[in-house]
């Protein structure tokens, strides 16, 4: 049996797509990376999902359009036991094609989206409807909405060629140039920057973050940083991320608890893109993104938050914070470490409610939060 080390040096000496492989030599390191992670200690949703029967009916399937394979979906998180959800999406079809695996994956991520459930029509609702969570600003450093968006007819990251990358740069960039009033800024390509300029756009929470191994590994970063980069705004409020993750992240972020103001700015920068954008959207899943659990919505909504209290026992704090569907992170974002104290908390699903429902839940979660941390102060 091959172990880890050895399938993820197969994997990652060979930046290539799996449909360059032969089908056994496919076969061969999916086996040995499923009996490696069904025997790891991985707490990941690949590795709760992913039952022998199901691998067996799945593991010669591709995809009509892009003939991505399993291994093409599930090696990032073959690589990487530590992996929260472990499965990416190469093609919009790999839905379908792969359905035996995503679908328990999704409906457990997004909380009992079944497979015979379908996504709701999109309903933003108003940033008025949603109070600033922190008036006196005694808890919230910080608010961040962000979605994403994936354009129509191109596929997901490993299947994205230089010259789509490229091209998919230009199409938004076209489009963000048209942008108005505070959503009026100016693109940064990745490629032209300092790595100075880089690191502070990072350290300040404004950046994607370079080198990133489950991206890495999922065969999402090549030709980097061929078509990456960030458009800012005047006020540094209304960000979007090109060709990371998703071929779109539209965020909107400012210093203290105000969500509604926000949310506004992420609603009207994501509308004004709609306009002359194209977005791949289905049916059952809503919006389309590289990472199952982003689909639907795609928004996920967070404030970076000092509870001293609740976050005196970060496990305790991890277990309210699912009471109210809400994920905790660290500082730097996902799968970092809280600095300072300070926490990023967020949604967690984003699939099966429309935006005004995801964003209320975390407005819920948060006020309750809140409360506890209050309470739990008192009562020192
Ligand atoms: P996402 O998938 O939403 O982009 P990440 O976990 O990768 O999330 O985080 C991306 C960046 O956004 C990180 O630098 C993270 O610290 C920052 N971030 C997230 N929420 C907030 C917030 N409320 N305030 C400031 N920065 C934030
Ligand atoms: N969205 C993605 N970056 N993430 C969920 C990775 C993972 O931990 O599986």
């Amino acid at each position: 049996m091959m172990s880890l080390r050895l399938t993820r040096g197969i994997l990652k000496n060979n930046a290539i797509r799996s449909y360059s492989r032969a089908p056994c030599e496919i076969i061969e390191i999916l086996e040995s990376g499923f009996e490696t992670l069904s025997q790891s200690k991985s707490k990941s949703l690949l590795k709760k999902h992913l039952t022998r029967e199901i691998l067996d009916k799945i593991k010669t399937k591709v995809t009509p359009s892009y003939c991505s394979t399993l291994l093409d979906c599930i090696q990032s998180g073959l690589c990487n036991h530590d992996s929260g959800v472990g499965i990416y999406a190469p093609d919009p079809e790999a839905y379908s094609t792969f359905s035996e695996l995503f679908d328990p994956i999704i409906e457990d991520y997004h909380k009992g989206f079944k497979k015979a459930d379908k996504h709701p029509a999109t309903c933003f609702g108003y940033g008025s409807d949603f109070p600033n969570l922190d008036p006196e600003e005694r808890f919230i450093v910080s608010t961040r909405v962000r979605c994403g968006r994936s354009l129509k007819d191109f596929p997901f990251n490993p299947c994205l060629t230089k010259k789509d990358y490229r091209h998919l740069e230009c199409m938004i960039t076209k489009v963000l140039k048209t942008l108005c009033n505070d959503h009026a800024g100016k693109y940064l390509p990745l490629s032209c920057m300092e790595p100075e300029q880089q690191q502070k756009l990072i350290d300040e929470h404004l950046l994607f973050k370079e080198g990133d191994r489950f991206l890495q590994d999922a065969n999402a970063s090549r030709f980097w940083p061929t078509g990456r980069g960030i458009f800012i705004n005047k006020n540094r409020t209304f960000l979007v991320w090109v060709n990371e993750e998703d071929h779109i992240r539209v965020i909107s972020m400012e210093k203290g608890g105000d969500l509604g103001r926000v949310y506004e700015r992420m609603i009207i920068g994501v509308e004004s893109l709609a306009h002359s954008l194209k977005f791949s959207h289905d049916k059952r899943l809503g919006y389309l993104t590289f990472c199952p659990s982003n689909l639907g919505t795609t928004i996920r909504a967070s404030v970076h938050i000092k509870l001293p209290n609740l976050g005196a026992d970060r496990a305790k704090l991890e277990e309210l914070a699912n009471k109210y569907n809400l994920q905790v992170r660290g500082t730097a974002g996902e799968h970092s470490e809280a600095k300072g104290g300070v926490y990023d908390i967020s949604n967690k699903r984003r699939l099966g409610l429309t935006e005004y429902q995801v964003v209320l839940e975390m407005h819920k979660g948060i006020s309750a939060l809140i409360d506890a941390e209050c309470q739990a102060g008192s009562q020192k």
